[in-house]
């Protein structure tokens, strides 16, 4: 009987051991940066995916913060929440992480957590679109799009497109309410309208960046409208904004392209090429999701003791049907 309890004893410790060791193990790949002086620890909080460019742009950073380049990434996705990226930011202020890369969802809202981030004394590079904070000098650097002048060349082509003094109606889908890119693309147009009486927004709506709610918006408009209004443009703030819009639109019995409606976007991401060689997307503002080399370029220089510049600006075209051919339609990486 003694001899049992003493196997017993033994038995209950090695196991005791062996769960401490296995927790560790968890500990380790949950936090992901236990062998920490090995790698350059990104923590990245993504605002979801709700579009093509969003998948496009969370691979790129996955593609460029690897553990054969000597980074390990913490990633999240937000799910278009962002409370969930505060969270997330606060997570990896606790694990220490070198730096935080954040892609927030809207502007506003940010002071107290990158406070919390200034005290622990790890920089924040703010990507994609930009936060709105009292003390600048919280944002170690922001690599992103100038989404003004995007719209400005969205705006540029309609008055090329049409003859000036010429009424048109417009249909406008708004990105997400309180991001960067919505707010520019946006101030592009009211800019423009306020300068052409004769064009005439006949609805904005929200589309929330995705072509779901796009579609569902675009039908409530064209079914419920008391009669069938005349469209001449239709400017929504995305690739898959503008998917939504020609699918209701064509429902309801609207032609897209020559001779119909003109529907633009921004983004220019494969299946948008596509759709201006068919000519059903008119014109497609490019907006680059490629950023995470550019995210690499800042912490590299960082770590080599230097200041990077505070505004990284991506380079970007425009697309309507001559534009596009099968070679660049091949080429295309997103
Ligand atoms: O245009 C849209 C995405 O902020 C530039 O967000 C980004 C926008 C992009 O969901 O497709």
């Amino acid at each position: 009987m003694k001899r049992f309890s003493l196997c017993m004893i033994i038995m209950i410790c090695m196991i005791s051991i062996l769960l401490a060791a296995c927790g560790r193990v968890a500990d380790t790949e949950e936090s992901g940066i236990s062998d920490d002086d090995k790698y350059i620890v990104v923590g990245l909080s993504q605002v979801g995916a709700e579009s093509d460019w969003r998948v496009a742009d969370s691979e790129s950073m996955k593609q460029t913060f690897t553990e054969e380049k000597g980074y390990r990434l913490l990633f999240d996705d937000a799910r278009q929440k962002q409370e969930n990226q505060i969270g997330a930011v606060r997570k990896y202020i606790q694990q220490r992480v070198d730096y935080i890369v954040l892609m927030p969802v809207g502007e506003d809202g940010w002071d107290s957590v990158l406070q919390e981030a200034r005290h622990a004394g790890i920089p924040v590079i703010v990507v994609d679109r930009m936060v709105n904070v009292k003390d600048s000098s919280l944002v170690t650097a922001h690599v992103g799009a100038d989404f003004y002048s995007e719209g400005k060349k969205a705006v540029e082509w309609i008055e090329g497109r049409y003859p000036s003094g010429r009424n048109l109606h417009i249909v406008h889908i708004q990105g997400t309410l309180g991001s960067t890119a919505q707010i520019g693309r946006t101030a592009a147009l009211d800019d423009a309208l306020s300068k052409h009486p004769e064009w005439q927004l006949l609805a904005r709506m929200d589309g929330d960046f995705t072509q779901a709610k796009t579609y569902e918006a675009m039908s409530d408009y064209l079914e419920n409208a008391p009669v069938r209004p005349i469209i001449d443009v239709v400017y929504c703030e995305n690739d898959n904004e503008a998917f939504g819009a020609i699918e209701a639109l064509e429902a309801q019995g609207y032609l897209c392209g020559q001779g119909g409606v003109s529907v633009i976007s921004f983004d220019a991401t494969h299946d948008a090429l596509v759709a201006v060689k068919n000519g059903k997307l008119s014109l497609c503002v490019e907006c680059n999701p490629m950023l995470g080399p550019l995210v690499e370029n800042v912490i590299q220089e960082i770590e080599a003791g230097k200041v990077p510049e505070k505004n990284h600006y991506v380079e970007e075209a425009v697309f309507t049907q001559n534009d596009v051919t099968d070679e660049l339609l091949e080429s295309r990486e997103y």
